[in-house]
């Protein structure tokens, strides 16, 4: 069979072809993303981008009702927002094979919070499995759709940013049509009232003791018998840390961590003198074993925050006291791409002094200095929910000053809802969405405002402004953020209504569309007044010379043209004072210019 070098995700997304998949949704997030990324170029399993996971989790369930094998892929976070449907699903079971992906973030990489998933199975006693490197990630998701249909439940592969991200050698093998299932009306199985509830729930409790015996006796979960001095019990990428820490050590790997194979575990405490076990995140095997009455130790060593290493595997237990500490090398936060067009939106909400309850997306990095432009982040969507209560409840100064940020992406997410709650309501805030036309945090993937598949299919596109007008918002208009005099007369008079309204800032992201590009701009130094206006809207492309003046570094600079707007120097629009301006000479020097070297006299 053909090998190849795959991450974790790419892994998973041969392993749904392989299991005969039918159906993959999903909502973008980092580390899960690529997986669907990856599910969409094999042409024989439908997929789609959802608008968020509630919703992904339930096309994907339809799907397995409906007789195809189906999958549903996320990030811890997103599990949240599905956990509504996840927690009765479980009940219910399943019709064809459904597989939850949940792809963790240890260490917080590139999320919110950290959150232990396997707690989340635990809590819906749904079965949970751990692979610890690519092949595993291939090999137990195949076995996850078969655990799926031969106990009738939905499964939760439980994967980490180190196993989506880190690639390793993949045995692949062939796609193996799953059988199609035919769909039965049942109605005490599928239709969860409280009479049916009362009989699913003692199945429920029936499934997982059944699960537990596979447990004991599945290949998931296996000893790895050497010296018995140290035993470690392990899961997913700490196997590896563990591994590399005590080669020689006794290892009991759980590759199904929910339920936990507790014959296995008894065997495997007799067998070995001292009992560790190592886990990154919560005690979650830890209190299970203990629990069990076996003498244990976990996290008095190891360390309940963030991502493990081999390193301090081997330190904690060899002794060493080893404690999370935030990393202290020098903060290199993340910024606004050159010319990302939410730098117009927020230079002047810094300089109007604004209230701007934030979300999530590329946008939340207006957060950091020298926008400092946003005072919140909680959560997708909360943005608008939390404006309206703040409105309602806020009695100081900036009392109609309320505005919430949120991303086209974002809105389309988790934003409607609040938004018919600010109408219904009649909450005193001013909705920007900021409408980039693209999911950009994650990568650029499609959504229902793009007007394209993630199958690369057209698609209608949402219509954001009959949308808000749909709701009743009373003001719905749209502006471009880029240009700071319209972005400020907009606001300041939105903000002077009293009631509800959107202001959709509409310029599309410039990473992704770069027929927005215009010629790159420069400094003429000895206009420069030094003044410092321009390194505010914190522009990547502009730094400091010795003698304080500003300097545009032509090859970052796509000539947004916001910097102009707040140079002091400009004095009005007479580009004969502007200090910094369209460069012609270097875009004649630069290869990415040479398409731009279109004459503009300073
Ligand atoms: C529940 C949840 N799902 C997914 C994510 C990952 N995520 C963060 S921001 C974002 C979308 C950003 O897109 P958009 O709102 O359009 O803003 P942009 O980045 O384009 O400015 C996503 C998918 C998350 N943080 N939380």
């Amino acid at each position: 069979m053909a090998k190849e070098i795959l991450s974790g995700n790419e892994a998973i997304a041969r392993g749904a072809y392989e299991a005969g998949i039918a159906f993959a949704s999903a909502y973008p997030g980092t580390p899960s993303t690529e997986i669907l990324e990856n599910i969409s170029r094999y042409k024989e399993i439908y997929s789609e981008w959802s608008p968020n996971e509630k919703v992904a989790y339930e096309v994907a369930f339809g799907a397995s009702l409906a007789g195809g094998r189906a999958l549903a892929a996320m990030k811890h976070v997103g599990v949240n927002v599905a956990a509504d449907p996840l927690m009765t699903s479980v009940y219910t079971g399943i019709n064809a094979g459904m597989v939850l992906i949940s792809a963790d973030d240890p260490g917080m990489h590139s999320s919110q919070n950290e959150q232990d998933n396997r707690r989340f199975a635990y809590f819906a006693k749904m079965p949970c499995i751990e692979p610890s490197d690519s092949q595993e990630a291939k090999d137990f998701l195949k076995l996850a759709f078969e655990i799926s249909e031969q106990f009738d439940t939905p499964v939760m592969l439980r994967v980490t940013t180190r196993v989506c991200h880190s690639k390793s050698v993949v045995e692949l093998g062939e796609r193996r049509e799953s059988a199609y299932r035919e769909y039965k009306k049942d109605f005490v199985k599928y239709c969860m009232l409280p009479s049916s509830a009362r009989v699913r729930r003692v199945e429920l409790e029936k499934r997982l003791s059944k699960l537990r015996e596979y447990s004991n006796k599945s290949p998931l979960n296996r000893i790895e018998l050497s010296n018995t001095e140290i035993g470690i019990i392990t899961s997913g990428i700490s196997y590896q840390h563990s591994k590399e820490a005590f080669p020689d050590a006794s290892i009991l790997k759980i590759g199904m961590s929910n339920p936990l194979p507790d014959e296995l575990i008894r065997e495997f405490a007799k067998k070995v003198k001292k009992l560790y076990v190592v886990e990154e995140l919560e005690p979650y095997m830890e209190e299970q074993i203990r629990m069990m009455g076996i003498e244990v130790t976990g996290k008095e060593v190891i360390p309940g925050i963030g991502e493990l290493t081999p390193d301090i595997v081997r330190n904690a237990i060899l002794g060493k006291k080893v404690t999370y500490e935030i990393p202290k090398i020098p903060m290199r936060p993340p910024i606004l791409c050159p010319g990302c067009p939410h730098r117009g939106f927020f230079t002047i909400t810094s300089k109007l002094g604004l209230t701007v309850l934030g979300d999530i997306g590329c946008y939340t990095l207006g957060a950091y200095e020298p926008l400092s432009a946003i005072e919140t982040c909680l959560c997708m969507g909360a943005s608008v929910s939390q404006a309206v209560g703040f409105a309602k409840a806020y009695k100081g100064s900036k009392k109609n000053r309320i505005v919430a940020a949120i991303g086209d992406s974002t809105f389309i997410h988790s934003g409607i809802t609040p938004l018919i709650d600010a109408v219904y309501n009649k909450a005193n805030v001013v909705v920007c969405i900021l409408d980039n036309e693209t999911t950009a945090m994650t990568g650029h993937q499609e959504h229902p405002g793009t007007g394209r598949t993630l199958m690369g299919e057209d698609a209608p596109k949402l219509d954001l402004e009959a949308l808000c007008k749909a709701i009743g918002v009373p003001h719905v208009r749209v502006a471009n953020p880029n240009n700071l005099k319209e972005t400020e007369k907009v606001l300041k008079e939105e903000l002077a209504f009293d009631g509800p309204s959107v202001i959709i800032f509409r310029s599309p992201c410039v990473v992704r569309d770069r027929s927005v590009w215009k010629k790159p701009l420069i400094v003429i130094n000895e206009k420069c007044a030094a003044c410092g206006a321009c390194f505010r809207i914190g522009c990547p492309a502009i730094t400091k010379d010795k003698s304080g003046k500003a300097v545009v570094d032509p090859i970052l600079c796509i000539g947004c043209g916001v910097c102009i707007q707040v140079c002091k120097s400009s004095g009005a629009d007479k580009c004969k004072n502007v200090s910094i301006g369209y460069c012609s000479d270097i875009c004649s020097q630069i290869c990415r210019a040479s398409a731009l070297v279109e004459k503009e006299d300073l």
